[in-house]
């Protein structure tokens, strides 16, 4: 399987975490590809037309995209494991992954604001604060129950979107406040899926 791969990306680091966990990481070969809102990717675009990461490509030249759809297709293959199929476990997994990635969704587009300078809308830049800040108390609210259960694809997609503030945010204090969050991710930190995986600039 050929994947459509970056360091950076929050989106790719979900999708090998899965991969991780399941144990197939050798069974993907990452290709270096630089995703950019303002520059569409030609290479890219023939097998994502979005011009999205991660984007992956099987063996028989089938292509799989987005991160969703690419980790699903994993624990279909090769589990399950991660998306349970007792459908009240199954819509909790589903919900914190839409959870996790929203987080991540807004938090690309912030960093891209906040990139433009002086250009910078103010009232979006409060619409962003704001959303992290609900999503942030929802978690909180929300920390313990993350302990019990198995292992998800929404612990994958929340664990990535926490981590991106580190990433991308170092100086956002996103802890305080939310002691039972910063207890939770550590644990996530701590897996060694997350630890193989953990964001690398190397631009
Ligand atoms: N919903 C997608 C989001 C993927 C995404 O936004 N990826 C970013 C990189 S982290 C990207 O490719 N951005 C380039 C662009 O928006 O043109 C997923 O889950 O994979």
């Amino acid at each position: 399987m050929k994947l459509h791969w970056s360091p950076r990306s929050p989106f790719v680091r979900k999708v090998m975490v899965a991969a991780h966990e399941l144990g197939i990481v050798d069974r993907i070969e990452c290709v270096r590809s630089v995703a950019a809102m303002m520059t569409p990717h030609a290479e890219l675009m023939k097998d994502n037309p979005l011009s999205k990461i991660p984007a992956m490509t099987l063996d028989d030249g089938t292509p799989l995209f987005d991160s969703r759809v690419i980790c699903e297709y994993f624990d279909t293959t090769y589990g399950p494991k991660l998306f349970p199929s007792e459908p009240k476990a199954r819509f909790l997994a589903l919900r914190r992954q839409a959870l996790g990635d929203g987080m991540l969704d807004f938090s690309v587009l912030w960093r891209g604001e906040l990139m433009r300078g002086e250009r910078k809308s103010d009232q979006l830049i409060a619409s962003f604060t704001a959303r992290r800040a609900a999503c942030l108390a929802a978690l909180e609210r929300e920390a313990d129950a993350l302990h019990h259960g198995p292992f998800t694809i929404g612990h994958i997609a929340l664990g990535c979107a926490l981590s991106y503030f580190d990433f991308r945010f170092a100086d956002l204090p996103w802890r305080d406040g939310h002691p039972r969050l910063t207890q939770w991710h550590a644990t996530f930190a701590m897996r060694p899926s997350a630890k193989a995986t953990e964001a690398v600039d190397d631009s």
